[in-house]
């Protein structure tokens, strides 16, 4: 009897406190736990977009910071991630089942030496959401494949991502060869990662640096738009 008073039903909790609590499962990497509290909010009417910012983030922000304070190690946040990604897996379908027309096609990869990848997954799934198509080349990405993307996938936006102050300065690196190339001008590079910032992204040749993915989207479709409308005055 005391087991099942010890025993925490998560459907029972009601949204302010299951909310935290699937905080603490993140940060405990409780995968199955993370699961079902998706599934709960979504049963109660939860938009996904609100269950990915105000459960899943949220609670990966203070992963984050743990770690970033040295009270999280490595082997803890790959679980919390692996926990974090179950989570979106199953808000993947529901975001991108908007319907919405075509936007346009996206490349994105996470750059050479690094292996983070919630970020770049997260953008991903919510510009599918907005109706753009997405490749993704996944992490580890380095200048020729992100070319060969290019040419291959002929997209209208190159996306990438970093997480890693070493990390970040490759992004000039594929810059620097598409201009060489002289390929430069026929995309829109988006670039994002916690440690980038707008100089950054100015300094680098990038058309724009996105703080979140939210931000990702509605830059994206500004700049697709302003493409249109020079298409339509040429
Ligand atoms: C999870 C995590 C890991 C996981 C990664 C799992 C995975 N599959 O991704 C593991 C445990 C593997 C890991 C490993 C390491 N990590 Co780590 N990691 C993190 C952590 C805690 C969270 C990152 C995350 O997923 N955030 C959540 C997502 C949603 O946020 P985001 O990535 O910023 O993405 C958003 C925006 O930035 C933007 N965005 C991101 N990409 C893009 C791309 C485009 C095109 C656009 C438009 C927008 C955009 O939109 C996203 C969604 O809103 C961060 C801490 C932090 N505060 O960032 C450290 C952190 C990034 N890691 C760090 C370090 C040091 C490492 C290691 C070197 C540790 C080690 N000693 O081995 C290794 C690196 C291995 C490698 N070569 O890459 C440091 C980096 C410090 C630095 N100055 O460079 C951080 C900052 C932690 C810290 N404070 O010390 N890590």
């Amino acid at each position: 009897m005391a087991e099942d008073d010890d025993e925490l039903i998560l459907a029972d909790l009601p949204d302010e406190e299951l909310v935290p609590q699937m905080h603490d499962d993140l940060y405990d990497g409780l995968r199955d736990e993370v699961v079902e509290g998706v599934e709960i909010l979504l049963a109660r009417g939860w938009e996904p977009y609100r269950v990915l910012t105000e459960a899943l983030v949220a609670g990966m922000t203070i992963v984050g910071k743990d770690f970033r304070d040295g009270i999280l190690f490595v082997p803890e946040v790959l679980l919390a991630a692996n926990a974090m990604k179950a989570g979106m897996g199953l808000l993947k379908p529901l975001l991108a089942e908007t319907g919405a027309p075509k936007m346009g096609k996206m490349v994105i990869g996470t750059v050479k030496g690094d292996i983070h990848d919630i970020g770049k997954n997260l953008v991903s799934m919510m510009m599918e959401g907005a109706g753009f198509e997405v490749v993704d080349l996944g992490i580890n990405t380095d200048v020729d494949r992100y070319l060969g993307a290019l040419e291959t996938e002929q997209p209208d936006i190159l996306g990438m991502s970093a997480l890693l102050t070493t990390t970040m300065p490759y992004m000039k690196i594929v810059i620097d060869t598409m201009a060489e190339r002289g390929i430069r001008d026929d995309y829109i590079v988006l670039v994002g990662g916690a440690p980038l910032n707008e100089e950054f992204g100015r300094a680098i040749g990038a058309d724009a640096y996105c703080r979140d993915a939210a931000v990702a989207v509605e830059t994206a479709k500004a700049f697709i738009a302003r493409r249109h409308n020079q298409a339509v005055v040429a």
